[in-house]
């Protein structure tokens, strides 16, 4: 795969999935923990109060990551450890823990990418109005500075905000993840304030470190119609428009796609951008993050069928389906990098997330042969070959996940992780996938294939977490 020459190869975590110890060392709540409390939330009542018990274990991460032998690894910092309350003074001992993380990732050759906002917004900015609330920019570019500011010795790779379509449209109007509602305006708000949010940010982080990298990650599906029909075309149209072109065209272009008014109403539209400038948004980037996961055959219905789009049903894919029945396309990968590529050709791409949702165990053999993320792993990694060999700029892969995480609205049950986490001990244990990960990557970099072919046991790199 010589069109991989160059890739830097990472994996990836959030904060909120995986550290735990969600009232200790001064973290104050976030709408993550307001929201699992909430009976039938999630599945089984499932939460990241001890999660994969990372802020206690540090070290556990650490040796996975230096174990894989990654160029590079993508963490988020969560804003309600790094800073004590309403008044954003910094938290001496969640800045502390972060500074450990940093400083082990750099001790182990690794180089940080840390990413200001995971979904895990502080709950007093949520009581305030959260991301309907233009105030939350402000304070959001002010969180920006201090962690420049804390952090900025260690890390000089930054990403404002991940995922702002599935924080706005699945928080606010789907109901799926926090702060749960149910409403279209404030989800269009929400999705309008976190990128005018991430504007501020990058001018932050760009006066206090001028020559850090700084990007936004945007999960970016590939949709086809179902058929030729203008009817089906036009249902297509309207869930690119809400799931990707809402957010590529302000983020690139500083403007609002054509189409925004005649599907959100005028109205809507108007007080959701009341005091956001949108050619503000588009700050020079140094990269896109694009998070790939989802294809989608889209037609028109009158009743509909997607959480989020009116008006349109997404048909059921034929197998082969991730475990939450999502399409396993690497064709559409390569189309959605092909697509950024044509927008900013000169603009690298950070594949900043790219992973399956597998309900994974560990077999007789206390193994998890995890076949499927292995087959995955290698049709979408010759699918982004085949991207570059046409012209796009992608720099860096960051597999989703390093470990099982808290999968939001599905709890504990569904994993991505090339590291199976025993969340009753906190224990990790290599999947094949990481096995197959970590000789790809030495292979990357010996040019070729790997000399040993080696399946090191993990246990051997002291990678057993206790309790
Ligand atoms: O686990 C999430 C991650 O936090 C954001 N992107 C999608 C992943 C898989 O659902």
């Amino acid at each position: 795969m010589s069109a991989l020459a160059g890739v830097r190869w990472g994996s990836a975590t959030a904060a909120y999935q995986v550290e735990g110890a969600v009232d200790e060392g001064g973290r104050t709540p976030s709408i993550w923990d307001t929201f699992t409390a909430r009976p039938g939330a999630i599945p089984r009542g499932d939460s990241g109060e001890i999660a994969a018990r990372i802020y206690h274990h540090p070290a556990v991460l650490l040796d996975a990551v230096a174990w894989l032998g990654l160029d590079t690894y993508r963490l988020s910092v969560a804003w309600t450890r790094m800073v004590t309350g309403p008044d954003g003074r910094p938290n001496p001992e969640g800045i502390a823990y972060y500074r450990r993380v940093l400083q082990g990732l750099r001790d182990r050759g690794v180089t940080p990418v840390v990413t200001l906002y995971h979904w895990d917004l502080p709950q007093w900015l949520q009581d305030a109005g959260g991301w309907a609330n233009l105030a939350t920019a402000d304070a959001f570019a002010e969180f920006a500075a201090l962690a420049v500011g804390e952090l900025g010795d260690l890390v000089s790779e930054w990403i404002t905000v991940n995922e702002p379509f599935c924080a706005a449209f699945h928080g606010h109007l789907s109901g799926l993840h926090a702060p749960g509602l149910h409403d279209e305006a404030t989800a269009l708000r929400a999705a309008l304030v976190q990128l005018h949010a991430h504007g501020e940010a990058v001018r932050a982080v760009r006066r206090l470190a001028p020559t850090a990298r700084v990007g936004v990650s945007l999960n970016l599906s590939d949709l086809e119609a179902a058929t030729d029909n203008p009817a089906d075309l036009a249902a297509t149209r309207v869930a690119d428009l809400v799931e990707n072109r809402l957010f590529l065209d302000p983020a690139l272009r500083g403007r609002l796609p054509d189409d925004t008014v005649g599907y959100f109403g005028a109205d809507v539209v108007e007080a959701a951008l009341r005091g956001v400038d949108v050619t503000r948004i588009a700050e020079p980037l140094d990269f896109l993050g694009v998070n790939y996961y989802e294809h989608n055959l889209v037609r028109a219905s009158r009743v509909g069928n997607d959480l989020v789009v009116r008006g349109i049903e997404k048909l059921p894919v034929p197998e082969p389906r991730s475990g939450n029945g999502v399409a396993v396309n690497p064709a559409g990968f390569t189309r959605v990098l092909l697509r950024v590529a044509a927008l900013e050709p000169e603009l690298p791409i950070w594949v900043t997330e790219n992973g399956i949702g597998l309900w994974d165990y560990l077999g007789p053999d206390a193994r998890c042969n995890d076949v499927e993320r292995i087959a995955y792993l290698d049709q979408y990694l010759a699918a982004l070959a085949t991207a570059r060999d046409q012209g796009a700029r992608v720099e860096a892969y960051f597999h989703w996940s390093l470990m099982d995480t808290f999968e939001w609205s599905y709890g504990y049950q569904l994993r991505y992780g090339l590291f199976y986490v025993d969340f009753p001990t906190g224990r990790l244990l290599p999947k094949q996938s990481a096995h197959h990960y970590r000789r790809l990557i030495a292979g990357q970099r010996a040019g070729g294939p790997p000399a040993d072919g080696s399946t090191m046991d993990i246990s051997s790199a002291g990678l057993s977490a206790g309790a």
